[in-house]
Order: C-alpha cells, then sequence, then structure tokens
C-alpha cells in the first residue's frame, strides 16, 4: 500500500525532508494534498483525536500514523534500508539536530512571530539573520562537518545524508553569500552534498514536477536584505 504524506502543497518546507528519504528509496507515495483533496486533507488530520498530529508533515502508513520530520524519516529509513539498526538512535540525534538548524533558517524570517507577516518584523529579522549568518550557521555547519569521517556522515549512506543535502540547498538558497563565505572551511559537507545529488533516484526526482521550486512562502527563503 502506498504511504500517504500530508504537507502544505506549495513549499517544499519540512516536508521536502520526507520526500527525499521517500525518493531515493523509490517508495510508493502519495503527496495528497498536492492531489485532488487539497490542503483540506492536512487540516483534516490535526483536528482528529487520540493521537493527532500537531502539525505537518504527517505520514501514514497503513493504520500507522507519524508525525515530527525527525521521526518520519527516521521510520522510513528503517524500513528501506537508509540506517543501520545499531546507529538509529544516533542517526535521530543528527536528524533533531539539522530540525533545530532549520528552525533557526526559519526564524530568522520570523523571528517574532510565525502569525506575523515578514514585513511587520524586519528590523528584528535583520538582527537575527546577522546573528544566524555569523554564528549559528558557522558553528552547525562545522559541527556537521568534524562528523564526516567517509562518503555519509554515519559511514555508509544513511537518511542522514539526505536532510544534510536538503539544508545546504535550502542554505545555499537563502544565503548565497553567507552561505559561500562558511563553506569555504566545509568542503566535505559540499561534497556530501554533491554525492547526494547525483544519486539516481534524486537526481530524476530533482529534475522532475514532483520538485517544488524554493519560494519565500517556505522554511527557507531568499530575502537579499537577510544576506551578506
Ligand atoms: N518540529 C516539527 C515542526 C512542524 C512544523 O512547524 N510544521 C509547520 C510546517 S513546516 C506547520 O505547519 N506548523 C504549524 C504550527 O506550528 O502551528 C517537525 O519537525 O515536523
Amino acid at each position: 500500500m502506498a504511504y500517504r504524506l500530508y504537507y502544505w502543497p506549495s513549499i517544499q518546507g519540512r516536508g521536502e525532508f520526507v520526500r527525499l528519504v521517500l525518493e531515493d528509496a523509490g517508495a510508493e507515495y502519495v503527496d495528497v494534498a498536492r492531489g485532488p483533496e487539497g490542503a483540506k486533507a492536512i487540516i483534516a488530520k490535526l483536528r482528529g483525536a487520540p493521537l493527532a498530529p500537531f502539525a505537518p508533515p504527517i505520514l501514514e502508513d497503513g493504520e500507522q500514523m507519524l508525525f515530527q520530520t525527525a521521526v518520519i524519516c527516521s521510520y522510513l529509513a528503517e524500513k528501506h534500508g537508509l540506517v543501520r539498526p545499531e546507529q538509529k538512535h544516533h542517526a535521530l540525534a543528527l536528524a533533531m539536530t539539522i530540525a533545530d538548524l532549520a528552525a533557526e533558517a526559519h526564524d530568522t524570517h520570523h523571528p517574532v512571530s510565525t502569525g506575523l507577516y515578514y514585513q511587520d518584523q524586519k528590523p528584528e529579522a535583520l538582527k537575527r539573520a546577522k546573528a544566524f549568518r555569523e554564528e549559528r550557521m558557522p558553528k552547525f555547519l562545522g559541527y556537521f562537518e568534524r562528523q564526516i569521517t567517509s562518503e555519509g556522515i554515519l559511514g555508509d549512506f544513511s537518511y542522514v545524508d539526505l536532510s544534510l543535502f536538503q539544508t545546504m540547498m535550502g542554505l545555499e538558497y537563502a544565503f548565497p553569500n553567507a552561505f559561500a563565505r562558511v563553506t569555504e572551511k566545509t568542503p566535505k559537507l559540499l561534497e556530501l552534498r554533491d554525492r547526494v545529488r547525483a544519486r539516481p533516484r534524486i537526481a530524476a526526482y530533482l529534475a522532475s514536477q514532483r520538485r517544488i521550486a524554493f519560494n519565500e512562502d517556505g522554511l527557507f527563503r531568499r530575502y537579499p536584505e537577510l544576506d551578506e
């Protein structure tokens, strides 16, 4: 039976971390809100009880319903051989660290509230983005760079590499100048990104209509004034 992914239909957002695992695994899935049911299908899931998810992405595997991006990716990776069983907790910790980085990237354009427009929190966004570019992005990327000792961050290829790839793509989209500066010191991360991009199923996915382009409604947004 095909997996059912519930995520906002017009953005990559956090759903993209899940899509990449599904695509690399060659798994059959329906991106529900991009079909005739639309975003209403997500709202219906959030209103359910008991065991309702708090926010998308949400994944249904038959009777099983999961939420939290890192949990979903970890679950799929275990089922599809994209993580070694003895490394699953460490992999999950890395996936959650990537989620922390993604949340901080998001907060550069929404530092006060996700309920306000970017234009209504621009002075705070300028300050937050400066701190992100100068302190947090180098700290996170420097950490991941030190962890890479072979092809993948966990030795063998794993779903964490897919999430790192997506994060690198997003940061480069949102902060092209800061990204160029910071990644001068992270050659292994750049190589990892390129290796993931060249994986046949990922390359096919990136060239397909299924890959939504980055845009200014998602997690990684390009507002030139927030870059350096
Ligand atoms: N930690 C959660 C965050 C989920 C999340 O913030 N989802 C966003 C879309 S990317 C959303 O729709 N949030 C609604 C809300 O927080 O009210 C995860 O990694 O899945």
